[in-house]
C-alpha cells in the first residue's frame, strides 16, 4: 500500500506571567511501500485560523507593512520576454542602471522580471504584472494609510481584481513623479495587490538607456498600541502551516481564558484527520513564595501549568466560535494530555472521514483553572488558590494536525500514530 502522510506542525507558546520566546517547526513526511497497490494522488491538509478571542478580546490585524522585494510574484507579462516561466518570484535590479532613478523608498528596492532587463524589453512596449498578498482581520477604521509607488515607466495599482490607482507618467521613476495612493479599499482575509508595470519603447533602447523597475511600500499603521495580545496573535487563510501560531500569550492570570476558531481543509484524498500536541515543554522559571504555599517544591525545574490549562473542542460548522445546540462535541482535555485527538477517524462516526475538498471547522476554547461545560456553557473558574502554584511558569508545545488516506484504510484510529 502507497500512503502518504502530511503532519503540519504550529507552536503554542503560553507563559504564566513571564515572557518567552518560542521555536517552530513544520515538517511533512512520505512513507512508501512499493511495489504493491499504487494510489495515485496524496493528502494535503491546509489549516487556516480565522478568529480568536482572549477574555472577550478579538485578536485581529494591527499593522501590515510590505515592500518591493523578492517575495512579490511576476504573474505574467504582456509582450515582454523574460525567459523564466511564469509565475515567479521577481528579481532585484543589481544596478540603479539609471541615473534619473531618484525614486528613494526607505526599505524598498528596486524590482523586475529579469535582471537586467532583456534587449527585446528595453526596445519595446512590453508590461509585467507583480502581485503580492496580505492578510487584514478586523477594523480597518483608525488605521493611517502610506502607500508610495514608483515605476520605471508607468503602472497600473489593482486591488482584489480592481484597478484603483494609476501613474500615466513616463517618468514614474523620478521623486517628484511617483505615484502616491490616499485611500484602500482593504477587505476581510486575503487581499491580493498588482502592480501592472509598462516599461515605454526606446528605439535601440538597451538595459543602460531603458530598463524597467518596480519600486514600492505599503504600510497600514497599527490601531492596536502596545497590547501584547493583539500585537502577537496571528489570524491566517488557508495554508501550509510554517511559522503561524495558534497561541502566543505571555501574562496569563488564572480565568483566562480564549477561543480559535480553526479551519481544516482537505485538499487532497479523503482523509482521517488527528490533532495533537507534540514537543511539550513545562518551565518552572524560579519558585516564588506563592507557589511553595500552593504545594510547589522549591527546587522543581518542571513547572505545572499545562496541568491546569483545560481545553473544550467541538466541530463549529458555523465557525463563530460559538458552542451552539447541534455542534458536536469532539472532547474535554488537560494541555499535559492533549495528544493524538479524533477529529475524523474511524471510531468517530460511520463515515466520518475529511472528504476530499471538504472543510472542518474546529472550535477551541481553552481556560487557565477549571473549565465546565453545561449544555452549550462553557465557564472558566480560576478562584481555587491551587492555581499559585502555576506562578511564573511557562509551557510551549507543537500543535499539530495529522492526516492519512482514509481509502483501503478503513480502520484508522488516532490512537494507531506514533506519540
Ligand atoms: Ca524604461
Ligand atoms: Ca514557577
Ligand atoms: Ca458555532
Ligand atoms: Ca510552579
Amino acid at each position: 500500500m502507497n500512503k502518504k502522510i502530511l503532519i503540519s506542525l504550529s507552536v503554542i507558546s503560553v507563559v504564566a506571567a513571564v515572557a518567552v520566546g518560542g521555536t517552530i517547526a513544520y515538517f511533512s513526511n512520505t512513507e512508501t511501500s512499493a511495489g504493491n497497490i499504487f494510489i495515485a494522488g496524496s493528502i494535503d491538509l491546509k489549516v487556516d485560523h480565522t478568529l480568536q478571542t482572549y477574555n472577550g478580546i478579538d485578536c485581529k490585524t494591527c499593522s501590515v507593512d510590505i515592500i518591493s522585494d523578492t517575495s512579490n510574484i511576476v504573474t505574467g507579462t504582456a509582450s515582454g520576454t523574460d525567459p523564466v516561466a511564469f509565475p515567479h518570484a521577481a528579481v532585484l535590479v543589481s544596478t540603479p542602471y539609471n541615473l534619473r532613478w531618484t525614486a528613494i523608498i526607505d526599505g524598498a528596492s528596486w524590482i523586475w522580471a529579469t535582471d537586467p532587463t532583456t534587449e527585446y524589453d528595453a526596445a519595446n512596449d512590453v508590461i509585467y504584472t507583480f502581485e503580492k498578498t496580505f492578510d487584514w482581520y478586523g477594523p480597518i477604521t483608525g488605521t493611517s494609510l502610506s502607500f508610495v509607488v514608483g515605476s520605471d515607466n508607468s503602472v497600473e495599482v489593482w486591488l482584489n481584481g480592481v484597478k484603483i490607482a494609476e501613474n500615466t507618467s513616463e517618468y514614474g521613476y523620478e521623486s517628484g513623479h511617483v505615484l502616491t495612493i490616499s485611500n484602500l479599499n482593504v477587505e476581510q482575509g486575503t487581499n491580493t495587490l498588482e502592480f501592472k508595470v509598462k516599461n515605454w519603447k526606446q528605439t535601440n533602447g538597451t538595459w543602460q538607456t531603458n530598463p524597467g523597475g518596480l519600486l514600492y511600500r505599503l504600510i497600514i499603521g497599527g490601531n492596536c498600541q502596545d497590547d501584547y495580545f493583539k500585537t502577537n496573535c496571528q489570524l491566517w487563510g488557508s495554508t501550509d502551516l510554517t511559522d503561524q501560531k495558534f497561541f502566543n500569550f505571555n501574562d496569563l492570570k488564572p480565568a483566562d481564558s480564549g477561543v480559535n476558531v480553526i479551519s481544516l481543509h482537505n485538499a487532497g484524498n479523503d482523509a482521517w484527520v488527528c490533532m495533537g500536541l507534540l514537543n511539550k515543554v513545562d518551565n518552572e522559571n524560579g519558585v516564588n513564595q506563592s507557589e511553595i504555599a500552593a504545594g510547589d517544591n522549591a527546587t522543581s525545574t518542571v513547572g505545572e501549568l499545562s496541568q491546569n490549562l483545560e481545553l473544550f473542542i467541538w466541530k463549529d460548522t458555523d465557525k463563530d466560535g460559538l458552542y451552539e445546540l447541534g455542534e458536536s462535541p469532539v472532547g474535554s482535555y488537560g494541555f499535559d494530555e492533549l495528544n493524538r485527538i479524533a477529529i475524523n477517524d474511524s471510531v468517530t462516526g460511520t463515515g466520518d472521514d475529511l472528504n476530499s475538498g471538504a472543510d472542518e471547522y474546529l472550535g477551541l476554547v481553552w481556560c487557565f483553572g477549571n473549565q465546565t461545560v453545561f449544555g452549550q456553557t462553557i465557564t472558566c473558574d480560576g478562584s481555587s488558590s491551587s492555581y499559585n502554584i502555576a506562578q511564573t511558569d511557562s509551557f510551549l508545545a507543537d500543535l499539530y494536525f495529522y492526516a492519512e488516506q482514509s481509502r483501503n484504510n478503513l480502520d484508522f484510529t488516532c490512537v494507531q500514530i506514533p506519540s
